[in-house]
């Protein structure tokens, strides 16, 4: 486990292989409710290489018009379903935050191909609040840079169980998915690699 200054944790075999499957069971039931579904980027209308969904009162989505937040899914009008207790226990002992998440954000990598490019996390109107971080089944190929998008890159692998905590200055540096191990991971009967976002939206 490592804790930089930058208020980055990173905290490998946080799950054991019991709760990874309870998390996974977590996101099946969100799916039944709210489906994964693949958002276009805004302006050029390229999808994602990946597909998502939200749980919470608040759920990221991307269209043509911009990325924002939504208390109802775009796909059909309904909220999305509440965050399970499990995820809001991982939120409450990680992030060490006052105010509960709003947003969990998952994001499921299918295989060759899926990838997210460098980012930041922006769209949230509390910076202050950290960001909670959890990947299930295969190794993700993780990058993180610093605040500037020129700032020097490293780049790690992320194993299923996996809990990282963005706070402080961390928060907000530009990161990314460069892509998966396919197949190193037997836990999501359909493959692939599931991460789950947990983030504060609004001022508390
Ligand atoms: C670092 N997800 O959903 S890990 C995202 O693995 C996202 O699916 C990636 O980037 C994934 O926005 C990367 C999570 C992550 C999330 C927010 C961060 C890393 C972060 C915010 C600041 C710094
Ligand atoms: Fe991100």
């Amino acid at each position: 486990n490592r804790v930089t200054d930058d208020g980055f944790r990173f905290l490998p075999g946080h799950l054991d292989r019991a709760a990874q499957e309870a998390l996974v069971a977590v996101v099946a039931r969100i799916a039944e409710e709210a489906p994964f579904t693949r958002f276009v980027m805004p302006r050029t209308g390229r999808p994602f290489s990946i597909d998502m969904t939200n749980a919470g009162s608040l759920g990221w989505i991307a269209d043509r018009q911009s990325y924002r937040y939504s208390p109802v899914q775009p796909a059909n009008g309904r909220p999305w379903p509440a965050i399970p207790e499990p995820l809001l226990r991982l939120w409450r002992d990680l992030s060490g935050y006052a105010h509960d998440a709003e947003c969990c954000l998952i994001n499921h990598y299918r295989g060759e191909g899926a990838r997210l490019s460098l980012h930041r996390d922006e769209d949230e109107e509390d910076f202050d609040a950290p960001i909670v971080n959890i990947s299930l089944g295969d190794t993700g190929i993780f990058r993180l840079g610093g605040p500037a998008r020129r700032d020097p890159t490293r780049s790690f692998a992320v194993e299923s169980g996996t809990a990282m905590v963005f706070a402080g200055p961390s928060r907000m540096f530009y990161h990314g998915v460069d892509r998966l191990r396919v197949g190193s991971s037997r836990l999501l009967p359909e493959g692939g690699r599931l991460n789950l976002t947990l983030r504060r939206v609004t001022r508390g």
